[in-house]
């Protein structure tokens, strides 16, 4: 099945044995545990919420598909999936190799969390450069972990050659994906272990529901994560399972429309002459073009850019625009606009932000997929008050 195929019908077949209703779409499972006619079988195969839902399983299973994956788990949130996946996986003592510009949140959990709590190590390296990832490794390092575009400064890491150093080496790759969305990448077909997604952005698309995914092949890995969510019980609730199942039915629709909107607008914010610079994937400009073009199926709807001036001409453009709303978060339907120091990244060290490029005047836009008329409207009446 093709992609658009596959995110509509995979999870939910109609199911009309015995006795079942022939729902087309998957009903809202509420119950937390589930009655047996024997005392040692689950007669329908569900036994307690936490474990596993019915509800829940329809969107897993969206989850696998759409990544091209043999599993897919569910999670409360993303940092849920990604708390999960280190408390499985890694131990105190142990190593990890992180890419320097990550989402604040993962860096504020691994730092402050896993780091300073339970003594787990972290090198934060430039991952864009594979060979400082090869060099950061040590004999006590066991994962690998990558957002690739980056989150604020869309830097690009080459997932196949961090994949062969991570297998050289004996580490795990793990790769978020929330980006991208499965529908213009695939990590686990250019080598990674396992795949991470915030489901809150573009997998469910509307701004309503807090999400997380993990999608692998390993049996083993996929074994000792779904132990680990049991343990911790950082599950997806029925109601968002319900709802991200319905988002996912149009991310294909969606992520089209979210990058020909991009696309115009880097074009367009790139030729204006307030705007210092634009970093966006899909432009010749960005300094690993080839490299998006190689190994992603499209550039997808996030741009950042620099206005010219200060903060102050920052903060001007933020406060005129009318259709992006000024939040943080990405991937809804509705466009969204940030600014990374004061906002998303405000708990990233100042000079960590300084390093990263993370400047005072550095906005951020999830490009969504309203008329792109009104939007470009909206940028230049903004641009013309910055
Ligand atoms: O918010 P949550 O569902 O827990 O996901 C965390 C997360 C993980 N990975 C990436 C790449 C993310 O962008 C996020 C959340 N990011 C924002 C809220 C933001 O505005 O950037």
């Amino acid at each position: 099945m093709e992609f658009r195929t596959k995110s509509i019908h995979i999870g939910e077949e109609p199911n009309y044995k015995d006795g079942g209703t022939g729902d087309a779409v998957v009903p809202l499972h509420l119950a937390t545990t589930f009655a047996r006619k024997e005392v040692e079988i689950p007669t329908g195969g569900y036994e307690y919420s936490r474990s596993s839902n019915p509800t829940r399983k329809a969107v897993e299973d969206k989850f696998a598909a759409i990544e091209g994956a043999k599993y897919g788990l569910g999670f409360s949130s993303g940092l849920a999936a990604e708390s999960t996946i280190l408390f499985a996986l890694v131990k105190s003592g142990d190593h990890v190799v992180c890419i320097d510009d990550v989402y604040g949140g993962t860096q504020r959990l691994f730092r402050k969390v896993f780091g300073e709590k339970y003594k787990v190590e972290f090198s934060f390296v430039d991952a864009t450069n594979a060979k400082l990832v090869e060099a950061a490794i040590q004999s006590n390092s066991t994962l690998i972990w990558i957002e690739t575009p980056t989150n604020p400064m869309l830097k690009i890491c080459d997932i196949e050659a961090i994949s062969k150093i991570a297998k050289a080496k004996d580490v795990l790759l793990a790769v978020d994906n929330t980006f991208m969305s499965p529908y213009f990448q695939n990590p686990l077909a250019l080598g990674a272990d396992i795949v991470m997604h915030s489901t809150s952005k573009y997998i469910n698309g509307h701004s309503d529901s807090i999400g997380g995914a993990v999608m692998c092949n390993d049996d083993a890995i996929f074994e000792q994560i779904q132990f680990m969510q049991n343990s911790v019980g950082a599950i997806m609730s029925p109601f968002d399972s319900y709802l991200v199942a319905r988002g996912i039915k149009t991310l294909g629709l969606r992520m089209e429309q979210h990058q020909k909107n991009a696309i115009y607008l880097a074009e367009l914010l790139e030729a204006h002459p307030k705007v210092n610079k634009v970093i966006y994937p899909g432009l010749a400009s960005h300094p690993q073009y080839e490299l998006a073009k190689s190994q992603m199926t499209g550039f997808g709807g996030m741009i950042s850019f620099e206005v010219k001036g200060d903060i102050l001409n920052a903060k001007n453009f933020l406060e005129a625009v009318r259709h992006f709303v000024l939040a943080e978060s990405l991937g809804g339907v509705e466009s969204l606009i940030e600014h990374p120091a004061l906002m998303t990244h405000a708990s990233v060290p100042i000079e960590d932000r300084k390093k990263l490029g993370i400047s005072d005047t550095l906005i951020r836009l999830s490009v969504g997929v309203e008329d792109i008329k009104d939007l470009e409207q909206d940028i230049l009446q903004a641009l013309a008050k910055a």
